[in-house]
């Protein structure tokens, strides 16, 4: 058996946000172990298991054969909203984020299993997403993945390159290079949209499952589109902190206005999404209009 000389680096459920954040930018990843409340991941595993038992498997090598994804775990499982507004991890994305946005946004929700007999994924990048065009100097994600099960060598623990987030993008990892991110079920993994990883392989005969949780800058696209995955209609019934995360919110001063489809005079024009939920034009907020002024300012003193 080959076993890599990589260590990812595990950390107590009590460090703190700017710690993790920290280590993030200098690793690229980490494991938090025992962060999660197992009653709530009880929970979690009582309301998506009906949805990843009736999952068909992925339609390609990336996403894998023997693999399951399921998503809008937002839409369907009060228990992962919790996970989602995990405060230390929200915390934490906020921290990592910040110099690159004025807003942080739930980038996706997937139950990913890997099924016994699954084969290695191909190593990336997530940011990959974006097709190559944003800058290497931007982190553009935060993202975890919950350990529903243990996560071991034998049943596909993520594999991870730590310190690859700043490699330039010829470089291939040797195999001493790539760690495995082993944890028991509780412990997540956190790692950014920059550095190379990607699922293990499942030689074991039962599932390795994980909810990924991906955070990403408030600018750039979804992965998973929110507004499909949790339609308003189910968006008005959450949290409103959850419902700004998901995109129900402006993402800075001029991001996601809409004008309600109404007949002439009977709504206001470019209003934010909040409008929807509570028919009040509240929520440009100050805040926003700040920032944009002094970077006009600061933009018009550069061209003077
Ligand atoms: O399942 C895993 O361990 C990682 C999956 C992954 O990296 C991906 O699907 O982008
Ligand atoms: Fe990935």
């Amino acid at each position: 058996m080959t076993r890599s000389v990589a260590t990812v680096e595990h950390l107590h459920a009590d460090v703190s946000p700017d710690v993790i954040a920290e280590r993030l930018a200098r690793d690229g990843a980490l494991i938090i172990d025992g962060l999660a409340d197992l009653a709530l991941l009880g929970r979690v595993r009582s309301e998506v298991m009906p949805f990843v038992e009736a999952t068909a498997p992925g339609r390609d090598d990336f996403t894998g054969r023997q693999t399951t994804r399921t998503g809008a775990l937002v839409a369907r499982s009060p228990a992962c909203r919790e996970l989602v507004m995990q405060p230390t991890m929200i915390a934490a994305g906020r921290k990592f984020l910040g110099p690159f946005t004025d807003r942080v946004q739930l980038h996706l929700t997937q139950v990913i299993r890997l099924k016994a007999q699954q084969g290695e994924q191909t190593l990336h990048r997530d940011r990959l997403a974006w097709g190559g065009f944003l800058p290497r100097n931007i982190e553009p994600q935060f993202n975890t993945i919950w350990a529903l099960t243990d996560f071991t060598y034998k049943n596909g623990a993520t594999r991870v390159v730590p310190g690859s987030s700043t490699w330039p993008d010829d470089r291939k990892p040797e195999a001493h290079e790539i760690g495995f991110a082993e944890m028991k079920v509780g412990s997540v993994l956190v790692y950014s949209g920059s550095v190379i990883h990607g699922g293990g392989r499942n030689q074991t005969d039962h599932d390795r499952i994980g909810i990924n949780i991906n955070y990403c800058l408030g600018w750039l696209r979804q992965e998973e589109n929110q507004y499909l995955s949790c339609p308003p209609q189910i968006a008005k019934t959450l949290d409103p902190d959850l419902r700004a995360l998901l995109g129900y919110s402006m993402g800075s001063y001029a991001l996601g206005y809409f004008t309600p489809p109404a007949g002439p005079g009977e709504a206001p024009e470019v209003v934010p999404p909040d409008f929807l939920f509570n028919g009040k034009v509240a929520g440009w907020g100050d805040e926003l209009y700040a920032q944009v002024s002094a970077r006009v300012r600061e933009q018009m003193n550069k061209q003077s």
